[in-house]
């Protein structure tokens, strides 16, 4: 029987939760976007509910992969969602004023993956906004307690985002 693992893509509001999922699902992925009604976030669309696709691997395993809410209102639905995963991709969007400290609240979201190091922290969009860097990251998390694996990632690029669950499943 081939052996099935959950994982968990999250991050704020418009990081590319759903872009990411969509590059790599092999089925048209399940997305519960909506007309974006707060008006804080500059986006047509948001996620609501959760993203769903799934990715078979060479070796027969089944991965589903789950893009959670980035509202913080909806924060409640990431431990549900969260139970019984493999493995986080955290992913921190560096167009925000300040992507560390949002990277903070999802940290701690997520924190007995954190602890345990089923995580890995993705940095979009340093194309256009290099700071912080992959090493400011990677400092951070090493200050913090839990050092965890630090990417760039561009959520549009299928390789990029492959690459990324490629290491996520190395550390888990
Ligand atoms: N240029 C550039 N665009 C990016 C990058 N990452 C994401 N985007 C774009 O940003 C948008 C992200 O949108 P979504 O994938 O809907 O983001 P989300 O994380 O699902 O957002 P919510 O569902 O609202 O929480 C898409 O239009 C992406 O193409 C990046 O690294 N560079
Ligand atoms: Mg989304």
């Amino acid at each position: 029987m081939s052996r099935e693992h959950k994982i968990i893509f999250a991050g704020p509001t418009g990081a590319g939760k759903t872009t990411a999922i969509a590059q790599i699902s092999e089925k048209p992925p399940v997305s519960t976007d909506v007309a974006n009604s707060d008006l804080r976030y500059g986006k047509a669309t948001t996620t609501v509910a959760i993203d769903f696709g799934e990715l078979a691997l060479d070796g027969g395993e089944k991965l589903r992969l789950y893009g959670v809410p980035g509202q913080h209102r909806f924060s409640f639905i990431w431990e549900i969602a969260a139970r019984g995963a493999l493995g986080v991709i955290l992913i921190a969007d560096n167009t925000l004023e300040d992507p560390m400290a949002e990277l903070q609240f999802y940290l701690e979201g997520f924190d007995s993956f954190v602890k345990r190091g089923a995580a890995v922290v993705v940095v979009n969009r340093l194309e256009t906004h290099p700071h912080p860097a992959e090493e400011d990251y990677v400092k951070m998390l090493m200050d913090r307690g839990t050092p965890l694996p630090v990417m760039a990632c561009d959520p549009r690029k299928k390789d990029d985002v492959l690459t990324v669950l490629d290491v996520l499943l190395t550390v888990c």
